[in-house]
């Protein structure tokens, strides 16, 4: 196994790191039951998603500057959003389209259109499928759902196996593994069998700091402590992603709930600890029982892409270099609040110290001090007026590589 100094990002993780925001979509009977956790036994007939529209949902996530989208093609109740072989509780049930319908290959054409990187979510956990009570029965239903869904909806930008309910049940994630690589080689994988990126632990959207991109477990779910084990051929570099509901615990839509909406500055907060802690987020807008995005949703993300994009757009100055040293000049003072710092993670994660300095009047201040860059860090601090920013990397595994480093003035005070 490579060590946590040697590992080094496939050129996959490194799309995908560069990627920073995606956006969940839980969508199934849940929604039209206001569920959270269907026991498998919900009518399929209740699915009929009148105004489904996928685009609307592409187009939402784009607007709000989400890079890639993950649909949940089935959920702990066992619910397929497509048309599958595997068993009648689908899609083919339903009213919606006449039981012709196919959501997942609507969700995937609507983001092929719009060039939106699309990926899917399968639970393993499966409370409706009789057979779930026999492992290898079980295993092979799971490996023919999965079959069905690599190799028709493709490419897939990231599966994302979830570890609730199935908290000491293995599963044979070897032969699961090997179905991904050969029929989307490309896609990430998330957190189980041999995980090309790590569930962050919590459901809050945030990441520890540091958070490194090196790993050798993470937790299953949040309902054990249990920490995973992973296939011994698992690469170091398994990067963190942080997922959490737009509306507070909720995954799925449910009537009359807008109240949960996250307010624009806790969302703003989960940015800063996610993306700004040099992981990514996953943030779950559920589609509603029309099929589509509900408006105050769409409207609260966009409103977070907004204030993203005010706050990282207009850098004052940037820089890049190499070494245990780089400095940014300006002829005359400015005035800043932020700093984003990004490693060449290509070449590894080296930098393990550092320290940002500005220069005030002809001396260099300490504005902010961290361990891990990484994908990226960001760093606040209160307002400087310096004509010199200065990073210094006081402990490293190898010479630093920045690849970026930029200072803004995006303290709300300013508009
Ligand atoms: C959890 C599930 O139990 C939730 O329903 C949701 O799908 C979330 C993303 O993962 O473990």
């Amino acid at each position: 196994m490579m060590t946590a100094t040697s590992a080094r990002p496939t050129v996959q993780q490194l799309r995908w790191q560069d990627y920073e925001l995606g956006m969940f979509c839980h969508f199934g009977l849940n929604t039209f039951g206001d569920k959270e956790w269907g026991d498998g036994t919900d009518d399929p007939a209740r699915f009929d998603p009148q105004a489904f529209d996928p685009r609307q949902w592409v187009s939402a996530a784009q607007a709000a500057g989400f890079r890639y989208l993950i649909l949940t093609a089935k959920h702990h109740d066992g619910f397929c959003l497509w048309p599958t072989e595997t068993t009648d509780y689908s899609v083919r049930s339903s009213p919606w389209r006449d039981g012709k319908g196919d959501v997942v290959r609507e969700v995937a054409d609507a983001c092929a259109e719009a060039g939106l990187p699309f990926g899917l979510y399968l639970s393993p956990w499966d409370r409706h499928e009789p057979c779930y009570a026999d492992k290898e029965a079980y295993d092979d239903f799971y490996c023919r759902q999965l079959t069905e869904l690599l190799t028709g909806y493709g490419p897939l930008v990231e599966l994302w196996f979830d570890g609730a309910g199935s908290e000491g049940r293995e599963y044979d994630w070897r032969r699961i593994m090997d179905l991904v690589e050969k029929h989307q080689p490309d896609a990430m994988i998330f957190n189980m069998g041999r995980p090309t990126i790590r569930w962050v632990g919590n459901e809050d959207g945030v990441a520890p700091y540091p958070c490194w991109n090196t790993a050798e477990s993470a937790k299953a779910s949040l309902f054990t402590k249990d920490m995973l084990t992973w296939l011994p051929d698992t690469s170091a570099w398994v990067p963190a992603e942080c997922d959490v509901p737009i509306r507070e615990l909720q995954w799925f839509w449910h009537p009359g709930a807008e109240e949960r909406l996250l307010p624009l500055e806790r969302l703003l907060d989960i940015y800063y600890r996610s993306v700004g802690h040099g992981a990514n987020l996953l943030l779950n807008i559920a589609p509603d029982d029309r099929g589509l995005l509900p408006e105050a949703d769409v409207k609260r993300a966009i409103e977070l892409g907004n204030e993203i994009r005010r706050r990282f757009d207009h850098p004052l100055g940037e820089t890049e270099g190499a070494g245990n040293e780089l400095t940014m000049e300006w002829p005359s003072p400015q005035t800043f609040d932020h700093a984003v710092v990004q490693e060449r993670i290509e070449e590894g994660e080296r930098v393990r110290d550092y320290r940002l300095e500005a220069r005030v009047d002809g001396r260099w201040m300490t504005i902010a001090k961290g361990s891990a860059i990484g994908h990226k860090k960001i760093d606040r601090f209160a307002p400087v007026t310096a004509d010199g920013l200065r990073l210094t990397v006081r402990q490293a595994d190898a010479e630093p590589l920045i690849r970026r480093m930029a200072c803004y003035l995006a303290d709300d005070a300013r508009t």
